[in-house]
């Protein structure tokens, strides 16, 4: 039950490319708010643990980035349920976990949590449309998430191409890999909306906690 005369909360997402520093960022901004008093939690998609969709999801990633090249961008082979997924069965899946997590969302919402989200529909349009799938483009990958709440704020991290690879970590997963971050991050530019504030993503751990806080 929402929580009588509570204010609602708000919808803060973070999204940038691999390894612009969304995940850091939103553990210290729920962490910040918090110590300030306000109520706030951190919430990630895809949710991989708490949804019917994310073990396929879960799968379909840990497929290598080799995977990936060896079979175009979909990947055929993997002897697991979700590595194998078409590009357009994966698509439906991430959107499912988003919609998996919507009615909670909301009622998190309404009840006074300020949610701070780490990736959300705009991740999904831009991975899959960046893949150039025939009849997948921009229109039909935003076409599922139709409707979805909808973020008060996207903080985009925005850093120089390359400077994210550089950090490490970079190559373990599916898409992980230069050329293809280059085409999602154009889908990004392309998807923008009136929600997005840059971010300055450069710069320490703390600089960047700084910009994203005020
Ligand atoms: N995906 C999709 O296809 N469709 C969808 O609908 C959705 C997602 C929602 C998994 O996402 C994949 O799912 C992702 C998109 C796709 N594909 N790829 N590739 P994920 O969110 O689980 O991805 P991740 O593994 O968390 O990586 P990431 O999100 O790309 O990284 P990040 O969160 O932006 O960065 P980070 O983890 O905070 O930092 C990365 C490293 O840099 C780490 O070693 C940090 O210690 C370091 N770091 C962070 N900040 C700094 C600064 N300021 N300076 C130096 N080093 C730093
Ligand atoms: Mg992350």
């Amino acid at each position: 039950a929402a929580t009588a005369g509570a204010p609602r909360g708000a919808f803060i997402l973070f999204e940038g490319v691999d390894r612009s520093g969304k995940s850091t960022q939103a553990a210290k901004l729920v962490e910040a708010l918090n110590a300030q008093g306000t109520r706030a939690e951190l919430w990630r998609f895809p949710d991989r643990k708490g949804t019917v969709t994310g073990k396929a999801i879960d799968e379909y990633l840990s497929a290598t980035a080799a995977a990936v090249s060896s079979s175009g961008t979909g990947g055929t082979e993997g002897g697991k349920s979700g590595a194998g997924l078409s590009d357009q069965a994966i698509h439906m899946m991430f959107s499912a976990n988003r919609w998996e997590k919507s009615r909670a969302l909301l009622e998190a919402l309404q009840q006074g949590v300020t949610l701070v989200v780490d990736r959300y529909a705009y991740s999904g349009v831009a991975y899959t449309a960046a893949k150039r799938v025939p009849g997948c483009g921009v229109a039909w990958c935003k076409a599922p998430d139709t409707g979805l709440p909808a973020p008060d704020v996207t903080l985009w991290m925005a850093l120089p191409p390359g400077a994210a690879a550089a950090r490490g970590g970079f190559g373990g997963e599916r898409y992980e890999e230069a050329g293809f971050q280059e085409q999602v991050r154009g889908v990004f530019a392309e998807v923008r909306d009136s929600s997005f504030v840059d971010v300055d993503a450069s710069g320490s751990v703390e600089e960047v906690h700084q910009r994203a806080s005020c």
